[in-house]
């Protein structure tokens, strides 16, 4: 990189040593007016490479997916005003799933600043309260230092989305460069260590419970804490449940595992929660969907929360006993604690409990109506991706029933695999995503399962992954309308289908969209074509696939508990509720 000869660089030429300092390998962005002095630079690079995507919202969903499969800090760059607001969609979704995130935005000339200059928007006041941090850059010199906190704070403590915001003029100016080697940031210590003495108290109610149910959020994947969660299931034997944002934390195919709890989960995973005696949340957060009816969820339970964000607890429901602290941390420590108490002699017994549960595993099974007239199932589909691909691959979703589906009919065997929007529920997920999960990690395969609403919100990224040589997968579940919409509207609005037919059964033609955007495009018209189409999408890597799979319109999500009733409430078919309270 030039430097002139007082040794001065530029501050977008330090704005990219600074980058590469943080070992960035890859940017998602589109270059405009404010952020321009920082694309001039960055061409040169030799260690950061820039994928230019179609639409800044898919740059941010793709720093996401990257994140997710790399383990690394995703990031995007856009510039001021319409650029740097479309990436409020997917900073406010990494947000609400706590992934980590730095988002670079140019602004326009520190001088212009508050006067509604030409493409002028306040982004960190904008983004204030969805981002972990923000700043605003006016001094070139200060540029190294805000990059390497926004990196610290977006991938330390819980971590989130942080966005700098750079002047014009701060790009544009001289400065020199120094990368800094402490950081002094007041205020922010996360506490990873969990207090020993909550932790006893965590332990010694663990073995006194005769219903006790691991509560597994998305805290454990981002912990990295899956194979000493598997340490501390074997050890006690409690049943666990994995929230939408937990899927692969613990192995679907592990006996102790009762799968998705939550207004979608299953009955014996929603069970386990309402009836247990100890509710022992780890990295999970209470959230409504999970809950339901808050003041009826678990009304016998005792709580142990632990989280890394002290503000998580006791935030929904009251924690009897707190412990903050990371959860791989804390999940060694309470594995050693609960070893102390069996070696002092201590035991559980959760036969009857076990019992109970196992009663709901085989009476409730998840399961799917096969439809008339030799219609594809969404969920035969969805399943036998899941089977052909296998666990190894990484399967990314977008919103709606055919999210809910691949969390229910996919098998997870490993943390980090299942890719998707839970907290803000974000349409438009799915394509750039699996394009981010592709580039963090390209020898492996990357499903994007998405709806046919969802697709047609981001789906120009395809543009971007057929030039940048990133050949995903998309499976678009064809059922013509905005499906979860439409399941309530069937279940509470008496059938009115108030705008919810999409006809793309008509308009668009995936496999001709796919066709123009360079990538292969196949479809599936009954359910006797579903293993060969997968399979010849399996054996298509030199290009992008995308495969519209024509799927029955009016097939559900099932359990459901409706939003805002009580987890009793859960129906396993239209009017059909198990009958668990006899169990008691
Ligand atoms: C950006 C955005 N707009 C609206 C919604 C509300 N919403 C949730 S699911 C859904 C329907 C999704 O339809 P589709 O992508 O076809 O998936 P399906 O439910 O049919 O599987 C809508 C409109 C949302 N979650 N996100």
């Amino acid at each position: 990189m030039s430097e002139s000869a007082e040794g001065t660089i530029t501050g977008a030429q330090s704005l990219v040593r600074s980058l590469e300092a943080a070992d960035v390998d890859v940017v998602f962005g589109i270059p405009g007016g404010a952020i321009l002095p920082a694309y001039d630079p960055l061409m040169d690079s030799k260690s950061v490479r820039h994928i230019l995507v179609r639409h800044e919202q898919g740059a941010g969903h793709a720093a996401e997916g990257y994140a997710y499969s790399s383990g690394k800090v995703g990031v995007c760059m856009a510039t001021s005003g319409p650029g740097a607001t479309n990436l409020v969609t997917p900073i406010a979704d990494a947000y609400m799933d706590s992934v980590p995130m730095v988002a670079i935005t140019g602004q326009v000339p520190s001088a212009a600043i508050g006067t509604d200059a030409f493409q002028e928007a306040d982004i960190s006041g904008i983004t204030m309260p969805i981002t972990k941090h923000n700043l605003l850059i006016t001094d070139p010199a200060e540029i190294p230092r805000a990059i390497a906190e926004a990196f610290h704070l977006a991938s330390t403590g819980r971590p989130g989305p942080v966005l700098v915001d750079i002047a014009k003029d701060a790009l544009a100016a001289q400065t020199t460069f120094e990368w800094p080697t402490t950081l002094d940031l007041p205020g922010y210590r996360p506490n990873t260590r969990p207090h020993s003495k909550q932790v006893r108290e965590a332990a010694s109610m663990i073995v006194d419970a005769k219903k006790p149910v691991f509560y597994v959020g998305g805290g454990v994947v981002r912990a990295g804490a899956a194979e000493q969660l598997r340490t501390l299931v074997e050890l006690t034997g409690i049943p666990v449940v994995t929230t939408l944002m937990a899927r692969g934390a613990f192995p679907d195919s592990h006996p102790l595992n009762l799968g998705m709890p939550g207004m979608h989960g299953t009955v014996p995973a929603v069970a386990a929660l309402q009836k247990s005696d100890l509710i022992i949340a780890l990295g999970a957060r209470f959230d409504d969907r999970v809950t339901g009816h808050l003041p009826s969820f678990a009304p016998k339970a005792a709580v142990i929360h632990a989280d890394i964000d002290p503000a998580e607890i006791g935030k929904n429901r009251h924690a009897d006993v707190p412990i903050v602290g990371d959860a791989r941390e804390v999940i060694i420590e309470l594995v050693s604690a609960i070893q102390a108490q069996y070696a002092a002699g201590k035991s559980s017994d959760y036969a009857a409990w076990w019992s109970q549960l196992n009663k709901l595993r085989d009476e409730f099974p998840l399961g799917y109506d096969t439809p008339a007239n030799n219609e594809t199932a969404p969920q035969q589909v969805i399943s036998r991706i899941g089977q052909i691909a296998g666990p190894d691959a990484y399967y990314v979703a977008g919103v709606g029933q055919h999210q809910m589906w691949s969390a229910q009919f996919i098998e997870y065997e490993k943390p980090g695999h299942w890719i998707n929007s839970g907290g803000l529920g974000t349409m438009g997920f799915a394509v750039p995503a699996a394009m981010g999960a592709k580039v963090g990690s390209p020898d492996s395969v990357v499903w994007a399962i998405d709806g046919d609403g969802c697709f047609q919100m981001t789906n120009q990224e395809l543009a971007t992954c057929a030039i940048n040589d990133i050949p995903i997968k998309v499976a678009v579940i064809n059922n013509g309308t905005l499906g979860m919409v439409r399941q309530w509207q069937s279940l509470f609005y008496n059938e009115r289908y108030s705008n919810t037919d999409l006809q793309t059964h008509r308009i668009p033609d995936f496999v001709k969209l796919a066709d123009a955007y360079g990538c292969h495009g196949l479809r599936c018209e009954s359910p006797q074509e579903v293993d060969a189409t997968i399979e010849k999408a399996m054996s298509l890597n030199d290009a992008p696939v995308v495969i519209d799979f024509q799927v029955h319109k009016d097939a559900m999500v099932w359990p459901m508990v409706p939003a805002g009733t009580s987890n009793d409430m859960i129906t396993i078919a239209r009017s059909l509720a198990p009958a668990w309270e006899r169990e008691d």
